[in-house]
């Protein structure tokens, strides 16, 4: 079970569910888009002090943090698409989103996000969960962040943009070929300071820590490291293979399980034990992903490489491997 949010996920009102302390409760008719309602009926919202739609109390929530274009955006949408699809149905999970938001969203794609302030806080991505096992449905809701931002933030000036950290189940730190080291260059080189880059990468993951540390939000959390753009690994022989293709569908528990150290082999090998380090003090045990296919690299790399680059698609269903561990844990869904 995951525990209800002490926070307005948009700003730093603390609520208490048992009280009611801070929740304005409206009862609204169920608009046309309220697929779930049947005409006619209304539902009860709640509200903090200031105007936030509060996210139901148990809904699920996940951030995605890391560098500039490393693949977040890419990453989210991959999960939008997995789900448009019906990619969990067979474990008994489906997801919608509705029109409106989705025609928001789309027009973000291919663009740095916006950073938040403030005023305008970061908002999330919501979909509604159907569970078959369950009569009621589940709120996803899933943050964004702007990896420039990110980069910046130390840990005073994270709380006003951040607030909805402590209040997150999962946590996704993308780590992109250019945060690893001892990889050819057309792999990674971007033309930029990579050792500055890798210190700035362990500064975002320590700030995480220390923003929800400072929250003292005692919650249950989840930690996944997302490797990021592995289809430019492909050529490489450290880099196991078959994680750029589709899992077999059967025996997903032993497989999940089998990849967990095969990545943290490779994050190991080519420099990346200070992340998995700092990232297990925010939450244990860590959690690892290989995420491949999920866009193309376009000016990323320096003209003419074609980086160990995509041999193929990659697999960019594993993009739904954070949602997948949670769902797991949490027993939501079937996995047997
Ligand atoms: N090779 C390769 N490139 C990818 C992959 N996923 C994303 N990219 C490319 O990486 C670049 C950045 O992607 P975004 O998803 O916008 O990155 P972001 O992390 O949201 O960036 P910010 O919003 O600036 O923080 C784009 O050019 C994508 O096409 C992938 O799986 N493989
Ligand atoms: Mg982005
Ligand atoms: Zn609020």
């Amino acid at each position: 079970m995951t525990t209800p949010h002490h926070y307005c996920l948009r700003c730093e009102v603390r609520v208490n569910w048992l009280t009611g302390t801070n929740i304005d409760s409206r009862v609204e008719a169920s608009g046309p888009e309220g697929a779930s309602a049947a005409r006619g009926t209304s539902i009860v919202r709640a509200f903090c002090p200031n105007g936030h739609p509060l996210a139901p109390r148990n809904a699920i929530t996940m951030g995605v943090f890391g560098l500039p274009r490393s693949g977040k955006d890419s990453m989210i949408d991959s999960i939008r698409q997995s789900f448009a699809v019906d990619q969990l149905r067979r474990h008994g999970v489906g997801a919608e989103i509705d029109r409106a938001q989705l025609d928001a969203w789309k027009e973000t794609l291919g663009k740095a996000t916006r950073r938040a302030s403030e005023i305008e806080p970061y908002s999330a991505l919501t979909f509604r969960m159907e569970l078959d096992s369950a009569r009621r449905s589940r709120e996803l809701l899933i943050f964004n962040t702007a990896g420039d931002q990110w980069i910046e933030a130390d840990s005073s000036d994270i709380r006003g943009v951040h607030s909805f950290l402590p209040e997150l189940d999962v946590l996704v730190i993308t780590i992109p070929p250019e945060a690893l080291s001892g990889l050819p260059e057309n792999v990674q080189s971007r033309g930029e300071d990579l050792e500055r880059l890798r210190d700035l990468m362990l500064g975002g993951i320590q700030n995480l820590r220390e923003h929800i540390k400072a929250s003292r939000v005692r919650r249950k959390r989840m930690v996944v490291l997302a490797l990021t753009k592995c289809d430019r690994y492909a050529n490489i022989s450290s880099f196991p293979v078959q994680l750029l293709t589709p899992r077999p569908q059967r025996s997903l528990l032993g497989v999940l399980g089998s990849e967990q150290s095969q990545i943290a082999r490779f994050i190991a090998e080519h420099g990346g034990k200070r992340y998995l380090s700092m990232a297990a003090t925010i939450a244990k045990p860590l959690y690892l992903t290989a995420i491949s296919g999920t866009g193309a690299d376009d000016r990323d790399l320096p003209s003419g490489a074609t980086a160990g680059a995509a041999s193929g698609p990659g697999d960019r269903t594993r993009a739904l491997d954070p949602l997948l561990y949670t769902f797991i844990r949490d027993g939501l869904g079937n996995y047997v």
